[in-house]
């Protein structure tokens, strides 16, 4: 029998570099769709998939070009579609507000057009976010929880969300959402606060760094592991009809909850490093988000096991390990 054949957008982000692993210790056949200068740099574009690259076959094409994704569609006629690219930093910059929603949901619309097309049986999974919804009115949310976006951003994905639902509606496709609350890993982006404060930790600890400026440390995020989450998405696509699932772990931690335990492991005093800078802090944040993922455990027998603070020391030993520093005996 032909190996599946499984289409990932964003393959070179934290997410789609774990995904491709496990798609392709599944005997999956991986195809990736990456930006074409990706390709032109791939030791610092594709950074991530290097230990993959001769494993995975990439296919350039941008979000932004609907003659572009078809093409790639018709070339790879996958069985399964993970669509996580996107602009995912969460911004509050009004700059960023146009090329965020044109992007996004340009993005979602062409794929799934194109995939409606030409394999309409692929099986399609859209990333959506706890970011969609925003002020939540209740606490935790479910799939049943009002959308209330506050960003762009979340914006961008109740749209792609939406378009998700009415091409299984009328199309009859196979397509299904996940609405994933913060996931973090070794392999998370700089820009986000997790791996910022990680780094932070290796550098002050390589004593290239003397303090680490942050914004709101009464922040709080319900905060899992990446790989765990991702298997969630291909559980997704396993089920015989298709749905919307919320991904989280159920609990909350803050901000200041994460840096005084990623300075533990280093075996350092967090307040002696730890600055406040108001040039970090976001205005109309979010109320703090908390899911439930009753549907996800009851129906796809999912569940999130890395502890926060066993997370959170692979980080941070990850991060050292690049710097050249190994962890204090004490503190290990
Ligand atoms: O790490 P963050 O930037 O992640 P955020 O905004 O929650 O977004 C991430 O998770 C969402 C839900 O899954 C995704 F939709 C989205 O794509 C992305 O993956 O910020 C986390 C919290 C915020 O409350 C922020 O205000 O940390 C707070 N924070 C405090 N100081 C900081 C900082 N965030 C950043 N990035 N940098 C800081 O210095």
């Amino acid at each position: 029998m032909s190996k599946k054949r499984a289409l990932i957008t964003g393959v070179n982000g934290q997410d789609g570099s774990y995904l491709a692993e496990e798609l392709l210790a599944k005997d999956y056949e991986v195809f990736g769709l990456v930006r074409r200068v990706g390709l032109e740099a791939p030791e610092h574009r594709l950074e991530r998939l290097l230990p993959l690259l001769d494993r995975i076959h990439l296919q350039p094409a941008s979000l932004e070009s609907y003659a572009g994704i078809f093409n790639a569609v018709a070339k790879i006629r996958p069985d399964e579609c993970y669509h996580l690219a996107a602009a995912s930093f969460v911004s509050y910059e009004f700059d960023d507000e146009f090329s965020t929603l044109t992007t996004n949901i340009n993005g979602t619309h062409y794929l799934l057009a194109s995939l409606k097309d030409l394999v309409p049986q692929c099986r399609f999974y859209f990333a959506g976010t706890s970011e969609m919804f925003g002020s939540a009115a209740e606490m935790p949310q479910n799939e049943q929880t009002r959308f209330r976006p506050r960003s762009i951003y979340g914006i961008s994905k109740v749209a792609g969300f939406e378009l998700v639902r009415n091409y299984r509606e009328r199309y009859g496709m196979h397509a299904s959402s996940g609405i994933l609350f913060n996931h973090e890993s070794p392999r998370r982006g700089h820009e986000f606060v997790t791996r910022k404060i990680t780094s932070g930790v290796a550098r002050i600890l390589a004593e290239q760094a003397t303090e680490l400026r942050l914004g709101n440390l009464d922040a709080e995020r319900d905060w899992g592991f990446a790989k765990e989450y991702v298997d969630a998405m291909w559980r997704m696509l396993q089920q015989p009809v298709p749905d919307d699932y919320v991904i989280a772990t159920g609990k909350l931690n803050s901000v200041r909850d994460f840096v005084r335990i990623a300075f533990q492991c280093a075996g350092l005093d967090w307040e002696k490093y730890v600055v406040t800078d108001p040039n970090f802090f976001r205005s109309g944040e979010s109320v703090a988000l908390c899911g439930d993922a009753a549907k996800a455990r009851n129906v796809l027998g999912w569940e999130p096991k890395k502890q926060f603070e066993e997370m959170i020391r692979e980080m941070v030993e990850t991060d050292c390990l690049a710097m050249g520093v190994t962890l204090p005996a004490a503190a290990r």
